[in-house]
């Protein structure tokens, strides 16, 4: 099954993701109504573990956004599980080195191109039967994280990892690394927006995809505007905390 997202960037069409921290089938599923491309299910910072990462996916199935997971750490075990579940990208925290980006596109590759290990439970129903082998190295995104000035002085040499299919800015963890405070997701720094569009140049000398983490709609479209691939509308989380509020707000005001 080709990967959707995949080729949208390659078709030049830009990507609106969904974030997923609350360990729910049904708020995957109303969330996977809502018009977004990918829906990421995150167990680094979610309420997220595999057995409900697992129920999300299944709750996104009808809507069919393409169904993503954020790694809890650059760890093998897990992202096997992850992708044998159905997740047709990974997301990993804190790729500061080749190394670790040679050591998480190992983990989501089959053999000769990584070390995963064939036994796509849930990934193997959907699709051609028999065929997923055959397809996955391709059609699995490997999205390491940007998100410390070690990772930002090693860019080109994770980039240019085989199998590495783009990367993943962590807006936040960036800033701290680099003195801003305090550590919201939106940057306003000069530094940080130009070191964006230094990040953005070198994916696309490379003809690497590049996304990032945000919140609002304002912002999402400021960042496709200045070249992102993909940006991250999240989450669940915000998205009930901003409409409980500004609905207690109206019965209050
Ligand atoms: C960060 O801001 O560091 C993130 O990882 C966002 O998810
Ligand atoms: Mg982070």
């Amino acid at each position: 099954m080709a990967n959707a997202l995949k080729e949208a960037w390659k078709a030049g069409r830009q990507t609106v993701n969904g974030w997923l921290a609350i360990p729910s089938a049904f708020s995957a599923e109303v969330m996977s109504g809502l018009g977004f491309d990918s829906l990421t299910v995150d167990l680094q910072h979610g309420v997220q573990d595999y057995m409900s990462a697992v129920e999300c996916f299944q709750g996104m199935q009808r809507h069919g956004p393409v169904p993503m997971a954020r790694l809890p750490w650059n760890e093998p075990g897990i992202a096997g599980k992850l992708l044998d579940a159905g997740a047709q990208g990974l997301i990993c925290p804190m790729v500061n080195t080749r190394e670790q980006a040679e050591a998480f596109v190992s983990s989501c590759r089959y053999p000769p191109a990584g070390t995963r290990s064939n036994g796509p439970v849930r990934a193997g129903i959907y699709g051609e039967v028999g065929r997923y082998f055959y397809t996955a190295n391709e059609d699995v995104l490997c999205l390491p994280m940007i998100e410390t000035r070690e990772a930002v002085a090693n860019l080109e040499a994770i980039l240019d990892v085989p199998g590495v299919d783009g990367i993943y800015i962590g807006p936040t963890d960036l800033a701290i690394s680099h003195g801003y405070l305090p550590p919201v997701m939106e940057r306003e720094d000069k530094e940080m927006l130009d070191l964006y569009e230094k990040l953005i140049r070198a994916c696309r000398d490379r003809g690497k995809f590049i996304g990032l983490h945000a919140i609002t709609g304002a912002y999402v479209k400021r960042m496709h505007a200045m070249g992102f691939d993909y940006a991250t509308m999240g989450s669940d989380v915000n998205a009930i905390v901003s409409g409980a509020r500004a609905q207690m707000a109206a019965l209050k005001g």
